[in-house]
């Protein structure tokens, strides 16, 4: 009778691991889905003039439509298995993670609940006192000791491997050229400055519910003003915050990182495909902490480089042209040189 109770404590045990194999990922993309169904009835866009905002209207950047299911969450009423698990991925190694989740740890997860149950409905049906009034007096068998040993770690191996591949490759480097955008968590909007392109700021609020749901939107996703950033390219996501922290977090994109106030974290992005994706503050942060969505824009780089200089920036490399048509003195290296200048004047001299 002994090792059927040690039997039972490590099927326990062994539930209890598969149990937080499975959270553990589901718990590091978590995030409310807060009244996200679009209306069923939603038209295929066709945004009425002065319905976005004021400056789209002369220029050539259109905020882009959502597609439904794509970059957001999906609503149990739509689809009950795909509410269920995680959004379709746009990166590398969110399209990993979900496989390895996919054919990996769910397989292993349900096998290994499958087969404990199996030993529990034995156990209380062919030992219970009535079936087995007489029980056995056994204490140890070598060889299936042995096996509830070996085969358990066989498995962590298993999950191990690609886990592991996992993680490093979430440490990836940006490389040198990437784009660099910085994303800095507010109480309780985001802000986004392009560091690359001439310092453009964008400040983003949640639209209201209705606001969102005129423009076909998601309520609670969508927001005035977007990250809008280019697609298949690496870009160089760093995080910050101005006040407490707050964490930057888009599911679809495999993307989390927390904002730290004093700090500056960094990870790379490479968005494979043009499209809306949305992300929620993924990091308790005070009373609207859930009023802080994300929205992610990609585009292709030609249209989002229209829209940097849309928004009064600069493109990288194109400052040579720049420079001839700025009075002398206003080119960057000079900036710096004054500012600098002006501050040490402000310094009385020793
Ligand atoms: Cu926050």
């Amino acid at each position: 009778m002994g090792h059927i109770h040690t039997r039972l404590k490590l099927g326990l045990i062994a539930l209890l691991a598969a149990a937080t194999a499975m959270m553990a990922p589901q718990a590091a993309i978590a995030q409310e889905v807060v009244g996200a169904d679009v209306p069923a009835s939603a038209e295929p866009q066709e945004v009425p003039a002065g319905e976005t905002e004021a400056a789209d209207a002369s220029s050539g950047y259109v905020p882009m439509d959502p597609v439904e299911g794509k970059g957001m969450p999906t609503s149990a009423e739509d689809d009950i298995w795909a509410s269920m698990t995680f959004q379709d991925q746009y990166t590398a190694d969110g399209a990993y993670a979900l496989g390895m989740h996919d054919y990996i740890l769910l397989p292993v997860i349900t096998l290994i609940s499958l087969f404990v149950l199996g030993l529990l409905l034995w156990v209380i049906l062919r030992y219970n006192r009535k079936a087995n009034p007489v029980p056995s007096k056994t204490t140890h068998n070598t060889l299936i000791e042995v096996v509830w040993t070996i085969v358990p770690v066989i498995i962590l191996v298993i999950i191990a491997v690609p886990s592991i591949t996992l993680l490093a490759r979430q440490y990836e480097t940006p490389p040198e050229d990437a784009i660099t955008i910085k994303a800095t968590g507010y109480q309780w909007y985001w802000g986004y400055t392009y560091p690359d392109h001439g310092e453009v700021e964008i400040i983003s609020n949640m639209l209201s519910d209705a606001d969102a749901i005129a423009n076909g939107e998601p309520a609670q996703l969508a927001v005035d003003n977007r990250m809008v950033v280019p697609a298949g390219v690496p870009l160089r996501i760093q995080t910050t915050a101005a006040d407490v922290i707050h964490a930057f977090a888009v599911p679809s994109l495999w993307f989390k990182m927390d904002a730290v106030p004093g700090r500056l974290n960094e990870k790379m992005l490479t968005i494979e495909e043009p499209g809306l994706y949305y992300g929620q503050c993924s990091e308790l942060c005070g009373a609207r902490h859930a009023y802080m969505p994300i929205a992610v824009e990609a585009l292709p780089m030609a249209e989002f480089e229209a829209w940097i200089l849309e928004q009064g920036g600069s493109l990288p490399g194109a400052e040579e042209t720049t420079d001839e048509a700025l009075p002398l003195g206003q080119e960057t290296g000079v900036e710096v040189d004054a500012d600098s200048d002006a501050a040490d004047a402000d310094i009385p001299a020793p």
